[in-house]
Order: C-alpha cells, then sequence, then structure tokens
C-alpha cells in the first residue's frame, strides 16, 4: 500500500516501476481514501504502541494506493525491495532508503508474511477487484 506521503509526493509510478521491473503481476490495484476504521483495522497488531493513534490518522489523510502482487516469494521480497521501517537506515535502492527520512513518513506498506498478506487482501480486497491472470512473459521470468 502507498501510503499518502508516497501519493501526494508523486511516487506512485516510481512504486509501481520497481515492483513491475522486478517481474511482479499486479492483480489488483485502488486509489481511496481510508477510513479511521479500516486503518484500525489493518494496524491493529499495533493498537498498543504510542505511534498507534498518529499512523491512523496519517493513513486516513489524505488517499493511499492499494496493491496486490503476486509471485514466487513475492512477500518476502516486497519487503526487500521496501526496506527497512526506518528511512534512515533502509539500505539505498530500496524504496524507503531512497525516497524517505522519517519513520512516520516511510511511504510504503508491505505485508510481512505470506498468512497477514491473506488477512490484508481480504481486509482491503472483494475477491470481484482481483484480476487472475498470466502475463505473456512469464516464460521469460521463470525457467
Ligand atoms: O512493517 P513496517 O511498516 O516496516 O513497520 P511496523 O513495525 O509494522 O510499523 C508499522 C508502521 O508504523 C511503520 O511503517 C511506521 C509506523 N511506525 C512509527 O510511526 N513509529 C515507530 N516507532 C514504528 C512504526
Ligand atoms: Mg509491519
Amino acid at each position: 500500500m502507498i501510503k499518502p506521503d508516497g501519493v501526494q509526493r508523486g511516487l506512485v509510478g516510481e512504486v509501481i516501476s520497481r515492483f513491475e521491473a522486478k517481474g511482479f503481476t499486479l492483480v489488483g490495484m485502488k486509489l481511496m481514501q481510508v477510513s479511521k476504521e479500516l486503518a484500525e483495522k489493518h494496524y491493529d497488531v499495533h493498537k498498543e504502541r504510542p505511534f498507534f493513534k498518529g499512523l491512523v490518522e496519517f493513513i486516513s489523510s489524505s488517499p493511499v494506493v492499494a496493491m496486490v502482487w503476486e509471485g514466487d516469494g513475492v512477500v518476502a521480497s516486497a519487503r526487500k525491495l521496501i526496506g527497512a521501517t526506518n528511512p534512515l537506515t533502509a539500505e539505498p535502492g530500496t524504496i524507503r532508503g531512497d525516497y524517505g527520512v522519517s519513520v512516520g513518513r516511510n511511504l510504503i506498506h508491505g505485508s510481512d508474511a505470506i498468512e497477514t498478506a491473506q488477512t490484508e487482501i481480504n481486509l482491503w480486497f472483494s475477491s470481484e477487484e482481483l484480476a487472475s491472470w498470466q502475463p505473456t512473459m512469464t516464460p521469460w521470468l521463470y525457467e
């Protein structure tokens, strides 16, 4: 999910390009204004943390772009493309490492495990919003 700062800063295309160029397949995408309720559910695991309230307010403050990407090892690989939570310590070459300076403005969310991804996909998308397709370049990405 490209967070409000990523959308406001005009980095939607850049983020999508990185995932596309890596070889992952986009199967769902929407720009949306997130309700407090959805933001709270999404970050439920952090509800006792001191940053929770500010995080929920931030995520619901301006549109985000929610996406579902598919491919071998996509969850772990996406976390690497995204980089460490704090952009200041995230490696250059990662999205957060290249574009961010502050943990509360780290541009993008990525599911941290396959199970979490499944829960988050169900929370953010209905089944009709997801496309099942195979890019024609698949044999050029996978042997
Ligand atoms: O999964 P990831 O986004 O890398 O980090 P989490 O530890 O799950 O925290 C979620 C979200 O909360 C993080 O992307 C920014 C925000 N946050 C914060 O504002 N301050 C912190 N000290 C830790 C996290
Ligand atoms: Mg997380």
